[in-house]
């Protein structure tokens, strides 16, 4: 052969090779796209699904879509070494929902077993808009089932982390008219580690359950005009709550054998807010208060006759921090307005909650509670006809620490185990003016107020969560 076909055949073979390998190269850049149309929960999940009365899903490797399955009697399986986690993040203008819940039995009798890491992400994001005062909730689960008889149990870590921020700036809305109109700003957090809905449910835990809730509302200059004939919601609100094992309604199960840690965090700033306006309804008071909740608890057993036992440790740490500057409230109505600011931190080791428990700890738990409100600049003259509703414009902190709580009904708790609360409440005001006209009368009370109690019967409703 030639040199010259030598080269000409070097070149044919060459191209050839360069034309297949772009061939392949855009074979393989469409496979991938191809394959997901085709495969969508192999590439897109690591849960293998098999249907059979119910749905029989095991999870393997890496899945970052969660697993919801339906109304049957559903079985879910973690395997050791598995991940399941889901996140949602919402960041729009005026109102942002996040939810996450990472594995959702649904309604049935359901088997959920966690041998490997859940973990549930939500975070919701409402920054101010045009006229509009900001919303934002996000609700982390990492564990849960709804109605029937369900049974969990996790022998791996489990964490449940929601975040919500609402903030309004520079917002002047009128509320009028007979209907009840968008008028506060509102941030909700919740995380829950394992929660079982309705039923008599079996909940085990062998290993970390870490749940964090975080709410912030803040308003920065908004001013609000109310003209009503009906309530007026008119308030600044955070509210956070962290839970690590709930049963929800029913008779539950619930036994913890190692270590749950949870915490709540609920901070609220009112700066340069008024409120002015003629309410004209006897029976609808005007919110326009503002208010940070933080709750916290280790094991709630919710409604029912719940048999709980905590052999481990827990840890429940609640924040509630309200702080208000330059507020002016003039106004006119028939019914009672709220301008308190208010901060209220609960945090408990295990709650029965109502139904006739019965409670064990032979384990450690901790429970601290914080709640610290302030008030500088507000100024409020009122005139009201209310009859026996005071015009409150009250600073309240209230902190209240558990170690275990029966809740309502006839309970049974004892405890063999170590348990440490603290409350620690702190309320202040400086240059609050209450000028109020009226029927009943004005409160404009500075109020602290720290309870921390290892174990506790209750009655009475002190409690009032209730999922
Ligand atoms: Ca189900
Ligand atoms: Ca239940």
């Amino acid at each position: 052969m030639s040199v010259l076909k030598e080269r000409r055949r070097n070149w044919f073979i060459s191209h050839k090779a360069q034309r297949q390998h772009r061939v392949l190269r855009t074979r393989l850049f469409l496979l991938p796209p191809l394959l997901i149309c085709l495969f969508p929960p192999l590439l897109a999940a690591d849960c293998q699904v098999e249907l059979a009365t119910g749905a029989i899903v095991t999870c393997t490797g890496v899945d970052l879509d969660g697993v919801a399955t339906g109304a049957l009697n559903d079985t879910v399986t973690v395997a050791a070494g598995a991940i399941v986690s889901k996140t949602d993040e919402k960041t729009v203008d005026t109102t942002a929902t996040a939810d996450a819940v990472t594995i959702n039995g649904g309604d049935g009798n359901n088997t959920v077993t966690n041998g490997g890491a859940v973990d549930a992400t939500a975070t919701a994001t409402a920054n101010p808009a045009n006229s509009t005062l900001s919303q934002a909730m996000a609700n982390a689960i990492a564990l849960q089932t709804g109605d029937g008889l369900d049974t969990l149990s996790s022998t791996s870590g489990i964490t449940a982390t929601a975040t919500s921020l609402a903030h309004s700036s520079d917002v002047s809305v009128t509320l009028a008219g007979a209907d009840s109109t968008q008028g506060s700003t509102l941030s909700e957090a919740t995380a829950i580690g394992i929660f079982a809905g309705g039923g008599a449910d079996t909940l085990t835990n062998f290993d970390h359950i870490t749940t964090s809730a975080t709410a912030t509302a803040s308003a920065l200059n908004v001013d609000l005009k109310i003209m009503g004939l009906s309530s007026s919601d008119a308030s600044t609100t955070a509210h956070a709550n962290a839970i690590g094992m709930a049963g929800g309604n029913g008779a539950d199960t619930i036994t913890n054998h190692h270590q749950i840690n949870a915490t709540s965090l609920a901070t609220v700033l009112a700066t340069g807010v008024t409120v002015s306006g003629l309410q004209l309804d006897f029976a609808s008071p005007t919110d326009a208060g503002i208010e940070a909740v933080a709750e916290a608890f280790g094991i709630t057993g919710d409604g029912g006759d719940d048999t709980l036992n905590n052999t481990g440790a827990i840890t429940a740490n609640s924040t509630a921090t309200a702080t208000t500057t330059g507020i002016e409230v003039q106004f006119a109505g028939l019914s009672e307005t709220k301008t308190a600011t208010t901060a209220q931190a609960t945090a408990t080791g295990i709650t029965g909650l109502s139904g006739s428990d019965t409670i064990s700890n032979s384990g450690a738990i901790t429970a601290a509670a914080i709640a610290t409100a302030s008030a500088t600049g507000v100024s409020v003259s009122a005139l009201h006809v209310a009859l026996g509703t005071p015009e409150n414009a009250g600073v309240e902190a209230i902190a209240q620490a558990y170690g275990l709580s029966g809740g309502t009904g006839d309970d049974s708790l004892t405890n063999t185990g170590s348990i440490a609360t603290t409350g620690t409440a702190t309320a202040s005001a400086t240059n609050v003016d209450v000028q109020a006209v009226s029927l009943s009368s004005a409160i404009a009370s500075t109020l602290a107020e720290s309870t921390a109690i290892g174990i506790d019967g209750g009655e009475g409703g002190r409690f009032d969560h209730q999922l």
